[in-house]
């Protein structure tokens, strides 16, 4: 990968050469370039701004100095970013697709922004990305490039040493926030390390961890949690203890249909109390759908062990059952489980034809080499 900086402060850039990625430089895996904007001005003060059309407050970065630093710059394979705070926020969606292309050159503006035709122009020649690091406003976009550089940087293949310590972070998968960590001594100043740590049972830490992680997230940043919504806008939301009733009555409405389609009554499901349901909803992550508010959806999923998600009690209203409820709630319920999970497992009734047929249109399979209980099949699939 290349990076060009074009900037009327070429010092802001001197980090670049201390930090990760002037060793990923010496590695060969990237070069960069700084370029003082001026460089590309003819006039005695080497003038780079000048007062707005229309009027108003503040200067404007004027074309032709950015015109001949992108005549020498930019190539059909380069990615522009300008740096502003009208551009479209920065995330680790973004880190990544920009840790794809083979040449970044960063624009960055001062004063009141970049002329309009300096934007318009690039975008006839390269690929351009407008990029804000978020909403406050920071006094030119050198510090944004670096920041943007650092979070691409380390994505390039042979940059980090431990490629699974890039998967686990926080905003890489699951959509949660990193979970609390912990290392010896464990007592410190009277703060202890969480038992559950020092256990040595794998599956407890696991759920322990996802347990913080959606904790953290709801209180941190709660727009992380915001629903999937089904086609028609109705958000799928996480069930709180006050639907265990309504899940307890739409529960027994499609257990019942499955101890028909399967000629038997011993099925949990079927007959758990309010207190059952109440108990299961503390210990799995569970989601529900309403209409009109009507509950006439859900779904749950929990860790088994660290790497399996477990998924079920998959319910759908009876009159809604074949509008593709269940099948959004499936692929709701794979979306959220934890970085870290490598399949997914599922039961459901021997004889219950339709279900199988969702989950392996799902890319579910029929697993007749794995235990299950009588008159039940086991699908797993792999993440
Ligand atoms: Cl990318 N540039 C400037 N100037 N201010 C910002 C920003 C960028 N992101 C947030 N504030």
């Amino acid at each position: 990968m290349r990076l060009d900086y074009v900037s009327i402060f070429p010092d802001f850039f001197t980090p670049l050469e201390l930090s990760l990625p002037g060793k990923a430089a010496d590695k060969g895996l990237l070069a960069f370039g700084v370029h003082d904007l001026r460089q590309w001005t003819h006039d005695r003060h080497r003038t780079v701004d000048d007062t707005p059309y229309g009027g108003g407050a503040g200067m404007v970065m004027k074309p032709e100095p950015w015109g001949e630093a992108f005549d020498e710059l930019l190539t059909p394979a380069t990615t522009v970013v300008f740096t502003t705070p009208s551009g479209e926020p920065f995330d680790q969606r973004l880190a990544e697709e920009l840790a794809t292309r083979e040449h970044l050159v960063f624009a960055c503006g001062r004063y009141e922004g970049i002329d309009q035709r300096v934007i318009d122009h690039a975008r006839g020649v390269a690929e351009v990305r407008e990029v804000s690091l978020g909403d406050y406003v920071l006094n030119g976009g050198e510090v944004a490039a670096l920041a943007i550089t650092e979070a691409v940087v380390r994505l390039l293949p042979g940059f980090m040493g431990n490629a699974a310590s890039l998967v686990e972070e926080s905003h890489a998968e699951g959509g949660l926030l990193e979970y609390p960590v912990y290392t010896k001594p464990p007592a410190w100043r009277g703060h202890e390390v969480p038992a559950v740590l020092r256990s040595g049972d794998h599956g407890k830490v696991a759920a322990w961890r996802h347990e913080q992680a959606v904790r953290r997230t709801a209180e941190r940043r709660p727009d992380l949690l915001a629903p999937s919504v089904l086609d028609d806008g109705t958000p799928i939301v996480r069930a709180t203890p006050g639907d265990a009733g309504e899940l307890l009555t739409l529960q027994r409405a499609c257990w019942v249909q499955e101890a028909l389609a399967n000629d038997m009554l011993d099925i949990p499901a079927l007959h758990e109390s309010l207190d059952d349901v109440r108990a299961w909803l503390g210990e799995w992550d569970t989601w529900v759908v309403r209409r009109a508010g009507r509950l006439v959806g859900a779904v749950r999923g929990r860790l088994e062990g660290e790497h399996t998600w477990d998924i079920g009690r998959i319910m759908v209203a009876p009159d809604l059952q074949g509008s593709g409820l269940g099948r959004v709630l499936l692929e709701h319920i794979q979306a959220v489980a934890p970085a870290g999970v490598t399949s997914y497992v599922l039961f459901t009734g021997a004889a219950s034809a339709r279900n199988q047929q969702m989950y392996k249109r799902a890319g579910f399979r029929l697993r007749r080499d794995l235990a299950s209980p009588p008159g039940a099949v086991v699908l797993t699939k792999r993440r």
